[in-house]
């Protein structure tokens, strides 16, 4: 009866989430229709949240689901949920970790070669005819690059080892120290930035990297400097990072993410320095596939008392029986 069924609310265009999960659990969408109006309507009722991070879920909205004991990321970076808010309220946070890090770690490499190659403005030369007119300037290389990775989680390891087999000398800043991997660690981003002339970013967003790389940074890395970002938008200073781009500060950069996506800032839209994507790190049938089926089984796994399958560690899952 579906009046028994628990009751579910989905944030965000999941189909295959949504499909899935009908069988089991009454769903509610927030598909084109404001958050606010949902929890008006059925914020007492939701059990569980399926979400794929456009919306944030802050303490107020946490507020107004008084029976919510779940939400399933969609998504390994968890930043659009307040996680220390969920965690006081006993609300589980799990996400989708592993599932993608091949996936990414591929696209990382494929966005620094483009960028450094120039390879969508190479295709944009050839489509204009202008190929018929001479030939595409020189550019610039990896050959001769130093890689510093800002985050050395389980993607950023996954994009090193890719790295390794194009013989470029890869390091890495992170808070913390990873002893097991071969690849020197610098405690400070800023004293990175001034020896490598190449930043990959794939380090969690939130209030902790927000700005991390800013003008300093930008400044440190150089006029041959390329960043590549398969993080999120939030922990670049963008209005820096559209000056230096301007200016000559740095060479170019290579971004799948933006702060307020889908809307990218007009001035990075105008430079032919720099390589956009949408988002799309994570985005194939494979591992989007993959990605789905972990939030469904986090949720099933969840209301059939059997506890979380990948809870963040903000929110360990302590086995009470
Ligand atoms: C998202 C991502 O899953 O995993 C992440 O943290 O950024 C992506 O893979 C995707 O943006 C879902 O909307």
């Amino acid at each position: 009866m579906a009046g028994d069924r628990v009751q579910v609310l989905s944030l965000g265009d999941m189909a295959d989430v949504e499909r899935q999960l009908e069988s089991g659990f009454e769903v509610h969408r927030a598909t084109g229709v404001h958050i606010d109006e949902v929890l008006a309507r059925h914020g007492t009722a939701i059990r569980g949240i399926a979400t794929r991070g456009r919306d944030r879920l802050d303490a107020a909205s946490l507020a107004r689901l008084p029976g919510l004991e779940i939400i399933a990321n969609f998504g390994v970076g968890y930043d659009s949920i307040d996680v220390e808010a969920a965690a006081r309220r006993g609300v589980m946070v799990t996400n989708t970790p592993d599932v993608l890090n091949d996936e990414v770690a591929d696209f990382a490499v494929a966005l620094l070669l483009a960028t450094v190659r120039r390879l969508p403005q190479a295709d944009r030369f050839v489509r204009a005819g202008r190929w018929l007119q001479g030939n595409f300037p020189l550019g610039a290389t990896l050959r001769d690059r130093t890689v510093g990775l800002i985050g050395m989680g389980r993607i950023g390891e996954r994009i090193a080892r890719r790295l390794a087999a194009f013989e470029v000398p890869i390091v890495y800043h992170a808070r913390r120290a990873r002893p097991e991997v071969p690849y020197r660690h610098y405690p400070e981003l800023l004293t990175m930035a001034k020896d490598v002339d190449t930043l990959v970013a794939i380090l969690p967003g939130g209030a902790p990297t927000r700005g991390l790389i800013d003008a300093a940074v930008l400044a440190a890395l150089g006029p041959r400097g390329i960043l590549i970002n398969v993080a999120r938008g939030s922990v670049v200073d963008e209005r820096a990072l559209v000056d230096a781009l301007r200016s000559g500060t740095i060479l170019a950069a290579g971004l799948d993410v933006f702060a307020d996506e889908p809307r990218v800032p007009a001035g990075l839209l105008e430079l032919d320095n720099v390589v956009l994507a949408p988002h799309v790190g994570s985005a194939t049938h494979h591992t989007r596939g993959l990605m789905g089926s972990l939030v469904v089984e986090n949720l099933r796994s969840w209301f059939e008392g059997r506890g979380p399958v990948t809870p963040v560690p903000e929110t360990p899952w302590k086995r009470t029986a």
